[in-house]
């Protein structure tokens, strides 16, 4: 089975999908195995998709934000301040709210297999220290392809454009943008942090990752292929997590040394501003139960 992923060959992502590659050959005795097209090579997460849903790739890890447009429901791990803490978005995805935003899927020609981790995304920018959402008034932010982005970003009082990842760098140096939104470990891997030196933590979403594949394989497998191919996904999981918090410490670690200025901030602005989103993009009775689960999985560790 071919699989996609944007992101370069050591990226926590690409290295789970090979792991997940390896469990199913050992499990099916050889008989199903994938190759990894790495690097964004096949297009943007949009683009690939579609070709996934259509079932012109098999399997596909994107983030949540591109499949926004697809079924309102997977917008709601990425409301902003949904999650209390890294824990609690992991409950939440391992749990009965993220199998239900998965299934919802399938009626799209997509199997949602399961979540991998992306931390929080945070602002960094080319000018300066972001403390407040003053500081942002009026500044351009590249944004995933998503209403739900362009409507936090402006909610904030800046602009919003989307743009497919693979463009940002250049965006960034030629000034079509003035900052983007994203998580240590593709800052660094994108090498944003080259033009972009700020990075403020304003950790505003915890949209997970997702491993998907396309309906139209998954329908000729056998259902012992199935379930090997879900099972390896679960067990994929613990591998994908180990390797991303040990990335978002060296890729923070890393841009810091080479210069960029990190602050941390007042949260409490930017999520009073953002909070109207959740009406506004939640809108059916599923989907609100399904935000007053999550928040019941929040506790202690917050
Ligand atoms: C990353 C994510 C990618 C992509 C990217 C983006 O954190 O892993 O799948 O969504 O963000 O901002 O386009």
């Amino acid at each position: 089975m071919f699989a996609n992923d944007t992101h370069p060959k050591d990226y926590p992502t690409v290295k789970a999908v090979e792991y997940f590659g390896d469990l199913i050959a050992k499990r099916s005795g050889g008989r199903l195995s994938i190759k990894m097209f790495a690097g964004g090579q096949l297009g943007s997460e949009r683009d690939t998709l579609e070709i996934t849903a259509f079932g012109g790739l098999d399997i596909n890890r994107v983030n949540i934000a591109p499949l926004n447009a697809i079924d309102p429901l997977t917008m709601i791990p990425s409301l902003p301040f949904l999650f209390d803490s890294i824990d609690h978005s992991r409950r939440a995805f391992d749990g009965a709210p993220g199998r239900a935003i998965l299934d919802s899927l399938g009626k799209y020609g997509l199997i949602g297999l399961c979540y991998y981790d992306s931390g929080a995304r945070s602002f960094y920018n080319t000018h300066g220290p972001i403390h407040s959402p003053d500081d942002m008034r009026g500044w351009k932010f590249r944004v995933q392809n998503s209403d739900l982005y362009v409507g936090m970003v402006k909610a904030l009082g800046a602009d919003a454009t989307p743009m497919a990842l693979g463009e940002v760098y250049q965006g960034l140096v030629q000034g079509v943008i003035d900052g983007a939104e994203n998580n240590w470990p593709s800052y660094q891997s994108e090498r944003h942090y080259e033009v972009a030196r700020y990075y403020s933590e304003t950790q505003h979403v915890m949209a997970p990752e997702v491993l998907l594949m396309s309906k139209t394989r998954w329908d000729k497998l056998t259902p012992g292929d199935r379930e090997v191919i879900m099972e390896s996904a679960r067990d994929s999981v613990p591998y994908m997590r180990k390797l991303w918090d040990a990335r978002v410490v060296s890729a923070r670690k890393e841009v810091i040394a080479a210069g960029v200025k990190a602050n941390t901030v007042d949260r409490a602005p930017f999520r009073r501003l953002t909070r109207p989103l959740w009406g506004r993009f939640v809108t059916s009775d599923r989907g609100r139960e399904l935000v007053r689960q999550i928040q019941d999985m929040g506790g202690s560790d917050a």
